[in-house]
């Protein structure tokens, strides 16, 4: 008979007959799901054959027995997961986080407070509306979710690209998704805001106004997750080593510049690349282009009004313009690996604005609480249960004692026979830290007022800043919203939603509506736009210096006859700066010449212009009447793109009806250090905008 433990003694160790002890409660590493050179199956049984079903007699029928086709495949039918309700479609990467140490004055959060001090990240990219399958771009918002794997914890930074949302209050959510996913009967249309019930539940639900703004403007259309901005958009609460708090705003502000695709060009991609933005990140990352962002922090006194000159910072509906308070840099995110199974990383992975850190807390935004809830929830119908945070991507950093037990698909073995607290029998531990040892100690923030179901008067405000946004664009930037908006309404068939819109537009500027009114065949309503007091440049993203190019592709149409030194010298300059060089040719292969070799990425069949940034003819390339060069050149000439010639490659652009003296139509002898500047100059502009009312859109 076994002596009787008493509950604080572990069991001893069993020794098998051969005196080997039993190892069952080391660490179960990873490696175990492709360990040994053999095929197994789940159990680890070697297998002869994976290609043929177990049947009596080679036609059968097929034997129940066969545990390797059952176990085969009932793993498969149960190999998708519940997509997420919203930002189904994501890409994501790893890399690192370096501080400043310029938010020590603000916070006590050790990734942020201390120089140098660098923390491993996980960074996924989204759109919202679309589902898993569907486009990376479509005309929507780009969730900008971060994982920081901090020494005292996790802390997920879960924002968007655009600083604002569609409503204040969070249980509003389910509202505005269903308005803007598909119709519930057809299922139509996918990864869209261009229909009936997202415009219908807009033009009635006003406080959407600022964000619908954004959503039309080139923000919605971004031209890669390099070039966007990221935004915490709620007002958080940032604690000091001393105590003392401030309300601060999250930026993203990208090394790359602000930079989006043009509407047309977006439409394009959805189709001929429908992973534009991930195979962007992807490819570049591999390039060795990684992608860089700096964190920013406007600060505002936490002076027990939650306002700042008036404007309500628990209003996510609301800006604080930087000119008022300008983004102070607190670090740099490099993003620098690719993941190795977008399954176990990028679908796996759980973002929640309630993974916080000791000196990072939140306000008494509604949008913000609502939040807090959701994040949770949702994981438990998406990763089947509470012990996802034990999935390799979701493992914190910092060492894990807590007493959750067992649920669904729980992997750690527990050993103790105390999971509670207060105990004796484990010796009183785990130990609950004080705020001096590191515990999450909420800073004591009064809370008073009657328990009501309503919204401050301060909230009522839902047009002010929609024309701050409007008014602050550059004239072309002002055009896209004009025509974004009269493409969406256009699209929808009740004449009472356009017109309640034009309505709500009447409100934000006179001008706009007037345009889309004049789009849409509609009477122009009055309305009582509020002049912005001051305007806000910093809303702009059109440059006027050139930024750097890391990451763009530019697209060199050739042939057997064409100048490859020429090519060879061109490569070398833009790789130098991190950006890619891509031969396109009548027909696949490669080119030689001399030592010259290039490898055909594209031919006239698979190129699209979408995927360059700037067309470059070789000289000595063999005139073609082909009709897809043409449409290649005009489509980016017409996307406002740099397009560009050396030597006789001159006349194949004008044989494609583009005049040698246009705006941002580059001409050389050969590919020197001249040519090489120019282009890369025209690059780092982004589009050659003095072209756009030639080629895309009425002034304003
Ligand atoms: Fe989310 N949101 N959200 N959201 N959200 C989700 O969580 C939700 C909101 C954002 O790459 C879901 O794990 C509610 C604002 C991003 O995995 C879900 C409300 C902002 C991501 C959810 C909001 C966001 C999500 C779906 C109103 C910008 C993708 C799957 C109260 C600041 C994270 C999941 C990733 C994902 C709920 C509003 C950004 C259902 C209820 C505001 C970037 O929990």
């Amino acid at each position: 008979m076994p002596v009787p433990r008493k509950p604080d003694q572990s069991a001893p160790k069993p020794t098998s007959p051969t005196g080997v002890t039993a190892d069952s409660t080391e660490p179960i590493s990873d490696a175990r799901a492709q360990a040994g050179e053999y095929l197994t199956t789940a159990q680890g049984v070697r297998l002869p054959d994976t290609d043929h079903s177990l049947k009596a007699g080679s036609r059968g029928p097929t034997l129940l027995e066969d545990f390797h086709l059952r176990e085969k495949i009932t793993h498969f039918d149960h190999e998708r997961i519940p997509e997420r309700v919203v930002h189904a479609r994501g890409a994501a990467a790893h890399g690192v986080f370096e501080s400043y140490g310029t938010a020590k004055s603000v916070t006590k959060a050790g990734f942020l407070a201390e120089k140098g001090r660098k923390t491993p990240v996980f960074t996924r990219f989204s759109t919202v509306l679309g589902s898993r399958g569907s486009a990376d771009t479509v005309r929507d918002t780009r969730g900008f979710a971060v994982k920081f794997y901090t020494d005292e914890g996790t802390f997920d930074l879960v924002g968007n690209n655009i600083p604002v949302f569609f409503i204040q209050d969070g249980i509003k959510f389910p509202d505005v998704i269903h308005a803007g996913k598909p119709h519930p009967d057809r299922e139509i249309p996918q990864a869209q805001s261009a229909h009936d019930t997202f415009w219908d539940f807009v033009s009635l639900h006003t406080e959407a106004t600022h964000h619908v703004l954004w959503n039309m403007s080139d923000r919605g259309i971004p031209r890669s997750f390099r070039t966007m901005e990221g935004f915490g958009v709620h007002t958080f609460r940032l604690v000091n080593a001393a105590g003392e708090t401030s309300l601060v705003k999250f930026h993203w502000k990208p090394v790359a510049g602000v930079h989006s695709l043009v509407w047309e060009e977006a439409q394009i991609a959805a189709g001929v690349d429908p992973d534009f933005h991930r195979r962007d990140m992807a490819d570049g990352i591999e390039a060795g282009a990684f992608l860089e962002y700096e964190l920013g922090v406007q600060v505002m006194a936490d002076d027990g009004t939650d306002t700042f000159e008036g404007i309500d910072l628990l209003d996510p509906t609301k800006i604080v313009p930087e000119e008022l308070v300008p983004v102070q840099l607190i670090g740099k995110l490099t993003l620098d690996r690719n993941p190795t199974n977008y399954f176990a990383e990028t679908e796996q992975v759980a973002f929640h604005t309630g993974h916080l850190v000791p000196g990072i807390e939140v306000t008494n935004d509604p949008l913000m609480q609502a939040r807090l809830f959701s994040y949770l929830d949702t994981q438990l119908t998406r990763l089947g249960g509470p012990n996802f945070s034990q999935l390799p991507i979701n493992r914190p950093h910092a060492p894990v004692n807590d007493l959750l037990r067992d649920g669904m698909h729980q992997t750690a073995i527990h050993t103790g026979s105390a999971p509670y607290l207060p105990n004796s029998i484990d010796g009183g531990e785990p130990l609950v830290a004080s705020a001096e040892e590191g515990g999450y100690v909420q800073i004591a923030r009064p809370i008073e007022g009657a328990v009501v179901r309503a919204n401050p008067a301060s909230f009522d405000d839902h047009f002010s800043q929609a024309t701050l946004f409007y008014r602050s664009l550059s004239g072309i930037e002002q055009v896209h919203i004009i025509e974004a908006l009269t493409f969406e309404l256009g699209k929808c068939y009740e004449q009472a939603i356009k017109e309640r819109e034009l309505q709500v537009l009447a409100n934000v500027d006179a001008d706009l509506c007037a345009q889309v009114a004049a789009g849409l065949g509609l009477p122009t309503p009055e309305g009582t736009p509020v002049e912005p007091a001051q305007l806000s440049p910093a809303l702009s993203q059109v440059v006027t210096t050139p930024g750097p190019i890391a990451g763009r592709k530019v697209g060199v149409i050739a042939d057997a006859a064409s100048d490859l030194a020429g090519i060879a010298t061109l490569r070398k300059s833009v790789e130098k700066l991190g950006a890619t060089l891509h031969v396109i040719a009548p027909v696949g292969g490669t080119l030689t010449s001399g030592s010259h070799t290039e490898i055909i990425e594209r031919t006239l069949l698979t190129v699209r212009s979408i995927e360059f940034d700037a067309l470059v003819v070789a000289d000595g390339t063999t005139p073609t009447g082909d009709i897809k060069l043409v449409l290649l050149l005009q489509e980016a000439y017409r996307h406002c793109k740099p397009v560009a010639a050396w030597g006789s490659g001159a006349g194949i652009l004008q044989s494609a009806g583009i005049a040698p003296d246009g705006a941002g139509v580059l001409l050389a002898d050969s590919t020197g250090k001249a040519f090489t500047d120019e282009l890369t100059t025209a690059l780092g502009l982004h589009r050659v905008w003095e072209r756009a009312t030639l080629v895309m859109a009425p002034a304003v």
